[in-house]
């Protein structure tokens, strides 16, 4: 079993809801094992498309997937909770990112970690720090990326 961080958000319909569903999905698979689960957080939208704000939260999972077969599996949730890819960045019911596989790296056409915007979004690291465990990730500590983040507006539920 292996470690992995996700980032999980919403800012369509039942937020809490369409996350709470996610989590519920992601543990029923016989190869993940949820760990741990941050606070909900009501986040700015980031990225330039203006829209709702999200909620978002983090999550710690054991698994004992490949990364591909672990990005498969966040998909196919995405799709049964009706996401739709139509702006990039712009509003989606669910969105599930693969933050940290372990402390491997991995770059594929389909697959990037540690996730490449992830130390520049606070909606991404306030939630790790809840559950966070590690000294660092990826050598980098998330309270020194924070300290580094513009104001970005985030609100503990
Ligand atoms: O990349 C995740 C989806 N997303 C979010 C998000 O989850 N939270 C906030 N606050 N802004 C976002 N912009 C995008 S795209």
């Amino acid at each position: 079993m292996l470690d992995s961080y996700l980032s999980l958000g919403s800012n369509m319909g039942n937020r809490k809801a369409l996350v709470d569903e996610a989590v519920n999905l992601l543990g029923q698979h016989d190869q993940i094992d949820i760990d741990a689960m941050s606070a909900y957080y009501e986040t700015a939208p980031w990225g330039g498309v203006e829209q709702e704000a999200f909620l978002n939260i983090a999550l710690k999972i054991k698994t004992t997937l490949d990364p591909l077969a672990l990005l498969d599996e966040c998909q196919r949730i995405e799709l049964l909770l009706h996401r739709e890819r139509i702006i990039r960045w712009g509003p989606r019911t669910i969105d599930i990112d693969i933050l940290s596989y372990g402390q491997e790296r991995i770059k594929t056409e389909r697959l990037e970690v540690p996730h490449p915007r992830m130390f520049e979004r606070a909606f991404v690291l306030v939630p790790l720090l809840d559950i966070y465990e590690e000294a660092s990730l990826y050598e980098i500590h998330i309270k020194d990326a924070l300290e580094k983040i513009e104001n970005q507006e985030i609100e503990r539920l």
